[in-house]
């Protein structure tokens, strides 16, 4: 038995392999009445594109021609629609096939799949939401919260999950999200609003008032490649500028980072390398100089803040540490020479200064803190409000910067159900367990069932949740800790997956629906996420491929089966609602004095734009009058010091800004002398998250001997014996995997790099497996960052790095399931 499994699993990815078919013989109704060649728009979170189809298939793809910093990430598209990972058909895990919701749980991952009918497929599905709200109830139900699902108004696959499963039932749902968890949660108390997806200060008046613009853990020119909605990329006009203005020394630039970020590459500008993970220790000694120097604005903390009387003994080391933060004391923390960050502060408070700062920060333990603190810093600064000065979170994304045009854009297909109906059960005992947990908690809550946690100044109890669904994220990519959540999987009866490609999600499910890509469908997206630049069309390139269908035709089939399909799609197809979303907005528009031409004419043409809009200033009504403009916090000023918070008495989150030492820490903190190395996985560079990497075209651009780059500093890797393109072993007590060592000075001493994204590819399914190509998340830390927002802690991880010898196990996460007899 067990070296027949053995082999089995030697096997799995030559037998895969033996079982795809070469993709021309696939695109279904490929020669039909499709004229031999033609040019179609679409669009997507890599920006709007032209596709040259011949012969039903695509045949070249290039930007839109308004698109003057298209992204290198649209030549993985092709690879993505045509790629081996892609589902063919619906398939279902053989064991569960066999025993249902009693198969063996510890097989799941094996990748051993029987290919079903979809009627098949859909029967089971919904045979299974019948049994769990039957036998249990709403709180057995967990609907896996939605990432980043492709772009598209219409066919935004989350919303066709939600809609269509909460006319069954309701469920288990998250609270919070990957990107933001942290600082969405912290600066509501301070600053009134989560602030990380608000507009910002138009980069125009930016890049004429600024004198300093400090880059905080933010890398816009790697980021802003991507959009929430279809990227327009209008931001890097802004940065070419920047750069020039660097070049001219018109603005001093600085980007604070471990790490040489492509941003500070590509403008040529200052790095000021700190320790990872220690920016509010560095912070705190530049308030301290700021207060003991006079340099603060007094005026501003007195006018605009609350609290700053109860945060400067903390400063001095009146409050039970005792421990003043000086520059000396910080350095000792953060590795910044205390010279040079009294130097800093001054400079900080002498000029005009824009202070920017990223998301990555946030994603550590005690991860509420860089933001609080930051904003203690703008506020004593004083210049939040002014042209050019404060603090901003989120000038590396979507595009922010950019003004808005003031045009409306088009809804999306409902996510809720229509007000006045009822869902199939319309059961709401949740038994005392909670009706939704913090979204990164989503292990936690299958390995402590029951148990009550802290969350944001109430309780959470964890439901024992026994069926999950996963629609438009990749749970086996962005969750921590792979193997943990390979026990936790083991207290789920039914796991179903709806995607295109054959992610690790997939793998460790029990049914599989294969979707279609958005570029076999027919959808309208907002052409720019903040910017509100116009209307793209997104017509479908080619047919559905193999048997996958539009999450629409999908969830109508479930509804179909409890009588509900009308009441789902209202009785329309995809271009009536097409139509129907199109003519809402240009009857809104028409309003606004925006013209939008008839909608034949609008889907020929394939997109409409809009005049820019006027630049724009933030927080400066509250700085003009903040009693008519107080900001949302419960008094209306921005707050040093949190009476609510205090009130919670958390331990790791307290009253006002503080530093607290992380579980691990490198450069001399906790847990270094084991695991030396601090591994960040940021986000990559030529993928969005864990899409694109299964295009093998854009992967082989970056990847070393099939394996995911681990990016280490030259002499680290010369004493550990690595060279450049050597394998690599990375390792801790939670996981390991494989990687390709790249060598770069970009890279202190001390710090290395996986990108979040990598396809987990377990050598097989048992805890503690080798991952083959290399995903972060194998060896991430799974933690709250504190019981305030019980977030993420992604970037709190430490590893050991050795160079890996043997016979390397080939990596296995790209050719889909084993395709195995019933
Ligand atoms: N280590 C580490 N981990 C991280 C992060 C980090 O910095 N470091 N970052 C975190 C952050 S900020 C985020 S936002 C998350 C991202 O996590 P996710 O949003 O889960 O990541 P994606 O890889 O974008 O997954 C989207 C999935 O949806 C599928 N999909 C796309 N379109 C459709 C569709 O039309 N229909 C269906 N059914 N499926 C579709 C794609 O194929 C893909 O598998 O990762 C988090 N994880
Ligand atoms: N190309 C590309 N762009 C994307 C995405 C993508 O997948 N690919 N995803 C989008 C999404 S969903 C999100 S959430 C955003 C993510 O946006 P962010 O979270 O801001 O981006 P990251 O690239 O993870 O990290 C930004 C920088 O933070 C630095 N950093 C990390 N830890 C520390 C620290 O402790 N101190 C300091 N000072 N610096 C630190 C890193 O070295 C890196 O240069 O990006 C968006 N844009
Ligand atoms: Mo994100």
């Amino acid at each position: 038995m067990h070296q027949s499994r053995r082999r089995f699993l030697k096997n799995i990815s030559l037998m895969a392999t033996a079982v795809a078919i070469p993709d021309f013989l696939v695109a279904r109704k490929a020669f039909a009445e499709s004229p031999r060649e033609e040019w179609k728009i679409s669009g997507s979170h890599w920006g709007a594109i032209r596709a040259k189809i011949v012969n039903g298939r695509i045949a070249e793809i290039k930007p839109f021609e308004y698109d003057k910093y298209p992204t290198e990430m649209i030549k993985g598209i092709k690879g993505l629609i045509y790629s081996e990972a892609r589902i063919r058909y619906p398939m279902v895990r053989l064991d569960w096939l066999k025993n249902r919701h009693n198969s063996d749980k510890t097989r799941r991952g094996d990748n051993r799949f029987v290919r079903v009918s979809w009627d098949e497929a859909l029967d089971l599905f919904y045979q299974e939401l019948e049994r769990i709200q039957q036998n249990y109830g709403p709180w057995a139900l967990h609907l896996g919260n939605v990432g980043w699902r492709s772009t598209g108004q219409l066919h935004s696959c989350g919303n066709h999950m939600l809609r269509a499963i909460g006319m069954h039932g309701h469920s288990v749902g998250t609270l919070g999200d990957y990107s933001t968890g942290a600082g969405q949660t912290i600066l509501p108390y301070v600053l009134g609003s989560t602030e990380v997806y608000s507009q910002g200060t138009s980069w125009e008046i930016i890049l004429r008032e600024s004198q300093n613009i400090i880059f905080w853990a933010t890398d816009p020119v790697k980021n802003l490649q991507v959009g929430w909605n279809c990227e327009t990329h209008e931001a890097y006009a802004y940065m070419e500028q920047l750069k020039q203005k660097v070049a001219a020394k018109e603005i001093n630039v600085i980007s604070i980072d471990p790490v040489q970020s492509k941003t500070q590459n590509y403008l040529g500008c200052e790095q000021l390398y700190i320790n990872p993970q220690t920016d509010v220790a560095f912070m705190l000694a530049i308030a301290h100089t700021l207060y003991k120097e006079n340099l603060y604005d007094k005026e501003f903390i007195d006018v605009y803040t609350l609290g700053f009387e109860k945060f400067v003994p903390y400063l001095l080391g009146e409050t039970e540490d005792k421990v003043e933060k000086t520059a000396e004391w910080a350095e000792k923390i953060c590795g910044v020479q205390a010279d040079k960050i009294r130097e800093f502060a001054r400079m900080l408070a002498g000029k005009r200064t824009q202070l920017i700062f990223g998301w990555a920060i946030q994603r550590q333990q005690h991860g509420e803190q860089p933001y609080w603190m930051g904003a203690v810093l703008a506020s004593m600064l004083g210049q939040i409000g002014l042209p050019g000065g404060g603090i901003s979170y989120a000038h590396h994304y979507s595009s922010i910067g950019v003004p808005e045009s003031g045009a409306s854009m088009p809804g999306a297909f409902p996510s809720n159900i229509d007000e006045g109906q009822e869902p199939k059960y319309n059961n709401k005992d949740y038994r005392g367990y909670s009706e939704a947990i913090p979204v990164a908690r989503a292990t936690d809550s299958l390995l402590h069932s029951g148990e009550t946690i802290n969350y944001n100044g109430r309780k959470i109890r964890y439901a024992p949740y026994r069926m999950a669904v996963f629609s438009g994220c990749n749970q086996w990519h962005r969750q921590s800790d792979h193997n943990k959540m390979k026990l936790a999987f083991r207290a789920l009866e039914t796991v179903v997956s709806i995607n295109y490609s054959w992610t690790a999600t997939c793998r460790f499910s029990d049914i599989v629906l294969p979707a279609c890509t958005p570029f076999e469908r027919n959808d309208i997206d907002a052409y720019g996420s903040y910017s509100n630049r116009g209307v793209i069309a997104m017509q479908q390139l080619v047919e559905p491929l193999y048997e996958s269908r539009s999450d629409f035709e999908i969830f109508k089939g479930l509804c179909r089966r409890f009588g509900k399909e009308q009441e789902y799609c209202r009785g329309m197809n995809e271009m009536q609602w097409l139509e129907k979303l199109y003519n809402d907005c240009r009857r809104e528009n028409r309003a606004k004095k925006f013209d939008m031409p008839e909608f034949a004419e609008f889907w020929r043409k394939g997109y409409v734009l809009f005049p820019a809009g006027r630049p724009w200033v933030r927080h400066a009504d509250f700085r003009e009058d903040p009693e008519l403009h107080a900001l949302g916090t419960p008094s209306g000023f921005i707050e040093i010091f949190s009476q609510k918070i205090a009130s919670y008495a958390y331990q790791d989150c307290k009253g006002h800004p503080m530093w607290f030492e992380k579980a691990e820490r490198s450069h001399g903190g906790p847990k270094s002398d084991k695991f030396p190395f601090w591994l960040q996985s940021v986000h990559p560079d030529k993928r969005l998250h864990s899409q694109l990497c299964e295009s093998k075209e854009l992967r082989e651009s970056y990847s070393v001997q099939g394996r995911e780059p681990l990016y280490m500093n030259p002499q680290d890797a010369q004493a550990l014996g690595i060279r450049d393109g050597d394998l690599v072993r990375v390792f801790n007590d939670r996981g390991q995997l494989l990687a390709g060592a790249v060598l770069s000075d970009n890279f202190a001493r001390g710090v290395v790099r996986l990108q979040e994204g990598a396809w987990y590819s377990p050598a097989d399914e048992t805890v503690g497996a080798i991952d083959t190509y290399g995903d972060p998340n194998t060896l991430t830390l799974d933690i709250g960052s504190s019981e305030l927002a019980q977030a993420v802690c992604v970037s709190t991880c430490l590893v050991k790095v050795e160079k890996f010898s043997g016979t390397a196990p080939q990596p296995n996460g790209f050719n889909g399931p084993v395709e195995v007899a019933r």
